[in-house]
């Protein structure tokens, strides 16, 4: 490329290249010129907003350098791209996490300073990029972090939706969802109008066959809607390495404005079809853990996976490889099984446009994909039904039905005459109407399948996926344990926690390799360093209790123990449990006489989350919270001695000033249910200890950091089903202390007890599938366990102390590393300064 262009050109342009600033008063003048000439503001009128505008316009610049950088580097290198499908990036806020990557945090606050700002007021100012629903989203915004920190060449692919992740307002106890339009002022993304791809909808297929005989395939007639790229840079920390986010934005093909229509007067006719076009791209399904089934949703799928392909395929075929070497340049990782369908239309870009076989495309196709598989409840793992595919992709269609009849053909070589096998592997469920099971065509198109957490990755081996254990064997099924970001998550949450762990460590090289951190061991017993450690938890509690005032209006006392359960409210997170216990204590707190009263630790509830919109329970739950509140946070008995909280809108900036401040934090799904978890990693790593179910990475953490520094609850995941049955037959009868907190909702102690009429029967009829009846009186005397232990400031300081210390497994880097070595085959392309 370079000898294509002449050389006195070339040097003009490298003469007059962007540069980074370097030092405060360029970065100064950058912000100045922004505020004065992007936005056309002055100093009279520059407010937070504006300097926010003018700081992250500037930060942007220089971030701009180092990403084409790297993007001309590992272009000429020439190296195999990591490309990570998701249909959630929940990023967050960029600024803050941009200044730390970079290095110039400090050169900010004192820039900003000086032109009359304070940092934190700019940052606070940035509307967070809501792109997902909770855990799923926010792993693939720390794996992006990580990737880029560790230099591997890597693409995020998603979706750019105009509305995010709802906003939650609580209004009189209930939750109301409110739009999230986040695209008025969007510092982080380029939009690159050149890129743009055309993809169809609907038609028809017809076989046509050539002179020779051969048959293909061809697929016409459709809707076409475009897709358009807009890039975001993801920077690494302390690196020049900065990664790609490519987001698809839809909107109408050029042909779809119907100029007949609006020439005849009939304006609103002739822009329908636009508008159609535009819905693809336009909302988040805010689901999380359940899959919602809309001809919408598919259509997000498709348009996204095959402009990302689209994307793919044309740089690879840049290099002028053979197509064998496809999977040699290309390692492509689902995340979950939203993008399954690139694997399918991989197949069909192959066979029908590029004219290769279907043996070598398939055999290309399953060493490109790997497939991460995030959850095993039912109700979450996705079908689609047949007569809408062959609506809406025909081809596709056909070719799932080829890809499940040659698998059939092998299991039947393998497990001849067993039928019961055939149909329970099969990719078509033969149901009313038939579904396409996703995640098992996602298991057969991969060559790597992986759970998050040890617990989850044998749970889908023994259950949901055990007989493809059977057809490919053990070794396509792996573990990689989740992992969090350090960088955001204790850097650039709790800096004065990050500060005092560097000045025992002797740098912040922990950052990077957070197995250093097993170095704070030996301050474990130095009185000034406990000391410090324990007034940084107070400052956050400090902060948290002062955010809780000016939104809520209810005093938390920052002495009190502060429990928090922040996560998407689902029942089998058990939320529910959570608020019973709340209950309970407070029944018993009523009772105790004052010399009683007064050796009882004070302690504040905190709740946070969404419910997806649908998910009346989930509503429920969030109603009794409020309620309880209510009722608690006013009786003059209790005073201090119980506070229960619902913090509105839980999002990841808010997770930034909540995290750092839990004593305790609850972790209590039903074991076996969830998946890995991660904000129980994100709170041990700031010192909070947690109380939680042996579930997902709750397991491993306990490994790491020993059964003496975690409060475990709780039956285990293999004693679930025997207790399911045993409550469907009748066989349980309800804890009873968990039958006096029922009584007390029935008494209308919170008031009208019909708002709960389905929660409870959900424990009664309802069979408690969650068990929490079966669980409720550990939870309560592990609640207990906690209390004594809290009184102990010294053991509860060394516990959070050895606790974070050897959370260095919990690094994403560590699971980055993993799923490049064990799945990807890619090696990490450092770039010189
Ligand atoms: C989830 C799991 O529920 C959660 O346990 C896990 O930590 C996360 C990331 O692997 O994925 N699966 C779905 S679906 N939503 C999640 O948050």
């Amino acid at each position: 490329i370079e000898a294509s262009i002449p050389q006195p050109l070339r040097e003009t342009w490298r003469k007059l290249a962007a540069t980074e600033f370097k030092g405060k008063e360029e970065f100064q003048r950058e912000v100045v010129r922004h505020v004065e000439t992007t936005l056309a503001r002055s100093m009279y009128n520059c407010d937070d907003l504006a300097a926010y505008s003018g700081t992250a316009l500037a930060v942007r610049d220089k971030l701009v350098v180092s990403w084409n950088k790297t993007q001309q580097h590992q272009t000429l290198q020439d190296q195999k791209r990591i490309y990570y499908l998701s249909l959630e990036f929940l990023m967050g806020r960029t600024l803050d996490n941009s200044l730390l990557n970079t290095g110039i945090k400090d050169t900010a606050r004192e820039g900003v300073g000086e032109l009359g700002f304070r940092i934190e007021d700019v940052i606070d100012k940035e509307h967070d990029a809501a792109l997902g629903n909770g855990g799923l989203g926010r792993l693939a915004a720390c794996f992006l972090d990580s990737l880029a920190t560790l230099n591997y060449p890597a693409w995020g692919y998603g979706l750019r939706y105009r509305y995010g992740i709802f906003k939650q307002e609580i209004v009189d106890g209930y939750q109301v969802e409110v739009p999230d339009y986040w695209l008025d002022f969007n510092p982080w993304e380029f939009p690159r109008h050149d890129v743009c791809v055309d993809i169809m909808f609907y038609g028809y297929v017809t076989k046509v066959s050539d002179n020779d005989g051969k048959i293909s395939h061809l697929w016409e007639g459709g809707e076409i809607v475009q897709a358009i790229a807009y890039d975001v840079p993801i920077p690494g920390y302390e690196t020049s390495t900065t990664n790609n986010l490519r987001l698809w934005s839809s909107k109408p093909s050029s042909g779809e404005f119907d100029f007949q229509k609006f020439n005849s007067g009939d304006y609103e006719g002739s822009i329908r079809e636009q508008q159609k076009a535009e819905t693809i791209s336009a909302v988040l399904y805010p689901n999380d853990n359940i899959s919602a089934g809309k001809e919408l949703r598919l259509k997000q799928q498709y348009f996204w996976v095959a402009a990302s392909l689209h994307d793919i395929v044309r740089r690879f075929k840049k290099s002028h490889r053979p197509w064998k070497e496809f999977p040699d340049q290309v390692a492509i990782q689902l995340n979950d099984t939203h993008p399954t369908l690139a694997i399918v239309e991989l197949q069909r870009i192959f066979i029908d446009i590029e004219g290769l076989t279907w043996d070598q495309s398939w055999d290309i196709v399953t060493r490109t994909f790997g497939y991460t598989n995030h959850t095993v409840l039912p109700e979450a793992l996705e079908k689609w039904s047949v007569p809408l595919f062959q609506s809406l992709l025909p081809r596709h269609l056909q070719i799932i039905y080829e890809i499940n009849l040659y698998f059939l053909q092998g299991v039947e070589k393998k497990f001849p005459k067993d039928r019961d096998m055939l149909q329970r592997v099969s990719i078509i469920e033969e149901s009313q109407p038939q579904v396409i099971r996703m995640a098992y065509l996602a298991i057969i198109g991969s060559h790597k399948v992986n759970g998050v957490a040890e617990l989850h990755s044998d749970l889908i081996k023994a259950t949901i996926f055990k007989d493809f254990i059977a057809v490919f064997g053990p070794d396509k099924f792996t573990n990689v344990t989740n992992g969090i970001t350090p960088r955001r998550w204790l850097h650039q949450a709790n800096p004065k926690l990050s500060d005092l762990i560097a000045s025992k460590l002797g740098g912040y090289d922990f950052l990077k390799d957070l197995n250093l951190l097993k170095g704070l061991e030996q301050w474990v017993d130095d009185k000034e360093f406990r000391k410090e450690w324990m007034e940084i938890k107070l400052a956050a509690k400090i902060r948290l209790a002062k955010y809780i005032r000016d939104t809520t209006q209810i005093a938390v006392n920052p002495h009190s123990l502060f429990d928090i359960q922040v996560k998407r409210i689902h029942e089998y997170k058990r939320q529910q449990m959570n608020i019973f216990g709340v209950i309970y204590r407070y029944l018993r707190l009523k009772q105790m006489k004052p010399e009683e009263l007064k050796k009882q630790v004070p302690r504040a509830s905190i709740f946070g989350g969404k419910a997806a919109p649908g998910y009346w329970m989930a509503k429920t739950i969030i109603r009794l919270i409020t309620a309880v509140g209510e009722v608690v946070n006013t009786d003059k008995d209790i005073g201090d001695l119980l506070k229960v909280v619902f913090i509105e809108d839980y999002n990841v900036s808010k997770a930034e000033i909540i995290i750092p401040a839990s004593d305790i934090s609850e972790h209590i799904s039903t074991a076996g249910t969830e998946a890995s978890g991660t904000s129980n990693m994100k709170f041990v790593l700031n010192g909070g200890l947690i109380i939680g179910t042996c579930d997902g990475a709750n397991i491993e953490i306990t490994r790491e950091i020993g059964e003496d520094n975690i409060f475990l609850l709780g039956h285990l995941a293999e004693d679930v089903e025997e207790l399911r049955h045993q409550h469907r037959f009748g066989k349980v009868e309800m804890d009873p202390k968990l039958r006096l907190v029922c009584d007390a909702i029935e008494a209308g102690q919170f008031g009208d007890p019909n708002i709960y009429n389905g929660l409870i029967s959900a424990l009664t009829t309802g069979c408690d599938y969650y068990l929490v009846s079966d669980d409720f009186s550990s939870y309560l005397a592990t609640q207990d366990l906690v209390d004594t232990t809290f009184k102990d400031k010294e053991d509860w300081a060394t516990k959070s102390i050895m606790s974070v210390a050897n959370m260095g497994f919990f690094s994403a880097d560590r699971a980055i590393n993993e799923y490049a070595d064990t799945i990807w085959n890619v090696e990490p392309t450092p770039q010189k300064k």
